[in-house]
C-alpha cells in the first residue's frame, strides 16, 4: 500500500523524512504583497515587514483545488488540517475528499506541534505495516491523548483577523504579560493564565502540562523567534522527566504571523 500524508503549512513542516509527505501552503496577504508559507520564505523578515505594514493583513487557506492536486499519486491519504473552528482549511479538504473512501481528513482542532505529533504517529503506524482502517482508529484514539498549549506576547494579529475576542487580546497587550492558553476541545483559543515574565510563563506551562496528565511523553515546541525560551522549557521538562523525547522547531509563516514574535506553541502527549 502506498500512503501519502498531506498537512497544511500550519504544521510548520515542509518535509517529513521517512514519509511520503506534502505540505499545502496557507498564505499571508498584506496589501499587494503575498507571503506563501512554503520553503524559501524569510520568516523573520516577513514578521518585521508586517509589523511596519500600513494596510490590514489577512490570511488564506488552501482551496479545494490545492487539496485535490495534493490528493494524488498514492493508494490512501491522510489530510491533516488546522482546527476547522478558526480556518476554512478543513472544509476545503473535506470537499476535495468528498465521495472518496481513500482519504481520511483529520480535523486536528489544533495546529502546529500537535499536528506534528499526529503526523509522527501516522508514520509509526505505516512503518509497522498497519492497514488504513487500523491507522484511522489508532489516530482517533491518539488524539484524545495529545494537547496544545500556547504562550503569546501579543494577540494583535489574531484579534485583527477575528480569531479571538478583542477582550482576550487585551490581556496580552500589556508589556511583559504573556497569555498562556490551550486549544480547547472545540478547537478555539482558550485563555488559561496571565503570566508576568517569561520565567513565570515557562513554569506555568510545565504545571499545566502535568495537571493535564503529562508524564514524560513526547513534547514538540514550535517558536516564533524564541529559541531561548524553547530551550529553557526543554530544560525544565527534562529536569523532571529526564527521558522525555523533546523537539524544538521554528514556526513557519502562518504560525509566526498569528503567534507573533516570542510566541511558543507546545504540543505534548498525556495519559
Ligand atoms: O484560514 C486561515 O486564514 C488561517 C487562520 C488561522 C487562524 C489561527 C492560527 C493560530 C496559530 C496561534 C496560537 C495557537 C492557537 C491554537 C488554537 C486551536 C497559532
Amino acid at each position: 500500500m502506498r500512503y501519502k500524508v498531506i498537512a497544511d503549512s500550519s504544521s510548520n513542516l515542509f518535509e517529513f523524512p521517512g514519509l511520503n509527505y506534502a505540505s499545502v501552503p496557507l498564505k499571508i496577504i498584506s496589501g499587494d504583497k503575498e507571503y506563501v508559507d512554503a520553503p524559501g520564505l524569510d520568516v523573520p523578515l516577513m514578521v518585521q515587514e508586517l509589523k511596519k505594514a500600513k494596510c490590514p493583513t489577512t490570511t488564506s487557506c488552501p482551496n479545494v483545488h490545492d487539496w485535490t492536486e495534493a490528493l494524488q499519486g498514492a493508494d490512501f491519504y491522510f489530510a491533516i488540517t488546522i482546527t476547522s473552528n478558526l480556518s476554512g482549511c478543513c472544509s476545503a479538504a473535506m470537499q476535495a475528499a468528498f465521495g472518496r473512501d481513500d482519504v481520511f481528513v483529520i480535523d486536528t482542532l489544533s495546529t502546529g506541534p500537535e499536528m506534528q505529533l499526529i503526523i509522527e504517529k501516522i508514520r509509526d503506524c505505516i512503518d509497522q505495516g498497519d492497514d488504513f482502517q487500523t491507522i484511522r482508529q489508532t489516530i482517533r484514539d491518539y488524539m484524545t491523548h495529545t494537547h496544545l498549549l500556547f504562550s503569546l506576547e501579543s494577540l494583535t494579529n489574531l484579534a485583527r483577523n477575528g480569531r479571538v475576542k478583542p477582550a482576550v487580546a487585551k490581556i496580552a497587550g500589556v508589556l511583559g504579560i504573556r497569555l498562556l492558553g490551550r486549544a480547547s476541545d472545540m478547537g478555539t483559543l482558550e485563555p488559561l493564565h496571565k503570566c508576568r515574565g517569561e520565567q513565570k510563563a515557562l513554569a506555568t506551562i510545565l504545571e499545566e502540562m502535568k495537571a493535564t496528565g503529562y508524564q514524560g511523553g513526547k513534547v514538540r515546541i514550535a517558536h516564533c523567534m524564541n529559541l531561548t525560551a524553547s530551550q529553557k522549557l526543554q530544560g525544565a521538562v527534562r529536569d523532571e522527566f529526564p527521558a522525555a523525547d523533546i523537539e524544538i522547531l521554528p514556526c513557519t509563516a502562518l504560525c509566526s504571523f498569528y503567534a507573533e514574535q516570542g510566541g511558543l506553541l507546545i504540543g505534548y502527549e498525556a495519559c
